[in-house]
């Protein structure tokens, strides 16, 4: 090694360096020409400098606080004497304590600029349409053994049925909001039996796989398209792909001909499908309208729902649900992100969330005037209900409620009478008007809604009929109830 580098090294170990890295770094800067040492592009150099600094800074940390029992640097070099009492170190914050901030005393007055990557993140682990491949565990096999015991010739046969296969079994979870687990475990697949044995032993069956959904999940069949389970309330079960069943051993297929069969059955191989699975939100009312309208302002004012709010359009990128109450009554709301003109055709955040409004009972339209001069609050309307139409002609004719929002702006509130008018032309009697700010109309849109929703009581959309457990398989019994062995016959 160079000189002047292995003088640096000594310095380094004398200054209680531990870090090899460090020393290397300092070693190549030791050697390295004039030039460069001076540079400050040369990483090597910048990074040497660092660590030296993180040695001087060791090395006073140790001059200040310096273990007895420590034989490195300073306390190598302690003078003789009486030792000195064993320095007990003091933690500033308790280890358990949460770490203290200071205030901030313009936290209140700052102002957030919104993170696009926040709200993309955010948007990203709302996941409400997967496709997963689903497999049911394999029967285990029957066995074929034979009873072999000392003093017992031609004991017979004694291979037991091989354990039936797991299902896949999913179920509803209010717990949770998004299928975000499923797009991570695209294959769900239970566990096979375990297959029979000598000495009449028969297999263990396969552990069924559950998977938790949110409610609301709709599973389909991925090539046919075929409704196949519908999740509609908490702990909501359905058997999504059945494990096969095992298959018998040859204890089953004795017969006096045959005392001593060589026979036993296969296990069935496990159902095995690709299914679309969606998520559409269960709300009884459904908040429509153009970006920044008031439609997160209104529920997070009559539900405890607190959705970002902000003044520039598509602040809401993900659905989300509130629960309103207004005397006795409650009822859920889901609040979307806004739909305008060209949605079918991908504009803005195109239709993909209308799907969050179609199972609900009431679609509430927020109408308001806008900033720009462009659009109309009629028109507004107008374009809406044709988004509606092209992407569910069915939606278009949920029952609605049409409301204007803001109206503590003067403005807003002038134009209340005209809306009313136009809205009459197109068959609407009923305009009401509200201030999500103020509190201005809240009750009387509530009790519409109650009103309403009591008129249209049931849910629209038509339910996939839940899949019944299969029985498990079970043995024929004679009059005392005693296994008669032969067939085994199998309840569905
Ligand atoms: N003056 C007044 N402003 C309101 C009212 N309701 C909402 N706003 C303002 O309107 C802007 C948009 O409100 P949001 O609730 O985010 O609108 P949105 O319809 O959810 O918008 P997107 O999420 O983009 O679809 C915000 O600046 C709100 O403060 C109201 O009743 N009165
Ligand atoms: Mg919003």
């Amino acid at each position: 090694m160079h000189a002047s580098a292995s003088r640096r090294l000594a310095l380094l170990r004398a200054r209680g360096s531990r870090s090899r890295h460090c020393l290397r770094e300092a070693a190549c800067v030791a050697v390295a020409p004039h030039f460069l040492r001076a540079s400050n592009g040369s990483r090597a150099a910048q990074r040497a400098t660092a660590c030296t600094q993180a040695a001087s800074g060791r090395e006073r940390a140790e001059r200040t606080w310096v273990s007895p029992d420590r034989t490195t640097s300073a306390a190598s070099q302690r003078p003789p004497g009486p030792r000195r009492p064993r320095p007990t170190w003091v933690s500033a914050r308790p280890h358990s304590a949460p770490r203290q901030v200071a205030a901030d005393p313009l936290a209140p007055y700052t102002t957030r600029l919104p993170s696009v990557r926040a709200g993309r993140e955010r948007a990203m682990r709302f996941v409400d349409e997967v496709t997963v491949e689903v497999k049911g565990g394999d029967g285990g096999n029957g066995a074929v053994a034979f009873r072999r015991e000392k003093f017992v010739p031609f004991g017979g046969p004694s291979g037991g049925d091989g354990g039936d296969g797991g299902d896949v079994v999913f179920r509803a979870d209010e717990r949770l909001s998004t299928l975000l687990d499923l797009r991570y475990r695209r294959k769900l697949i239970a566990k096979n039996g375990e297959s029979g044995r000598g000495k009449d032993q028969y297999g263990a069956a396969g552990e069924d796989l559950v998977v938790r959904v949110p409610i609301g999940t709709q599973v389909f069949d991925a090539e046919t398209g075929t409704p196949v389970a519908d999740l509609d309330a908490n702990d909501k079960e359905f058997i999504i792909a059945r494990g096969g069943r095992g298959g018998r051993g040859n204890i089953h297929f004795a017969t006096p001909q045959d005392r001593a069969p060589r026979r036993a059955e296969p296990g069935e191989p496990g159902e095995q499908k690709k299914l679309r699975i969606e998520l559409k939100l269960l709300a009884d009312v459904g908040l429509l309208g153009y970006p920044n309208v008031g439609k997160s302002t209104l529920i997070s004012r009559i539900s405890r729902a607190r959705p970002k709010i902000a003044d520039y359009p598509f602040t809401t990128l993900v659905p989300n649900l509130g629960v309103a109450a207004i005397g006795e009554r409650s009822f859920v709301v889901a609040d979307i992100p806004g739909i305008i003109e060209g949605a079918a055709e991908g504009a803005g955040l195109g239709h993909r969330f209308l799907k969050h409004v179609e199972r609900t009972r009431v679609l509430l339209h927020i109408l308001t005037l806008d900033p720009d001069p462009d659009r109309k609050p009629l028109q507004d309307y107008d374009v809406l209900l044709n988004e509606l139409e092209r992407f569910d002609p069915e939606l278009a004719q949920r029952p609605m409620i049409v409301a204007v929002s803001k109206i503590d702006i003067p403005d807003v509130k002038k134009r209340v009478s005209a809306i009313r008018r136009g809205m009459k032309t197109r068959g609407v009697d009923k305009v009401l008007a509200f201030s999500a700010a103020t509190g201005e109309g809240i009750d009387e849109l509530l009790h519409e809604i109650v009103r309403v929703l009591d008129a249209h009581p049931v849910a629209p959309t038509p339910r996939a009929q839940p899949l019944g457990r299969p029985g498990r398989a079970t043995s024929e019994l004679d009059d005392e109830g005693d296994d008669v062995g032969g067939d085994v016959e199998y309840v569905e």
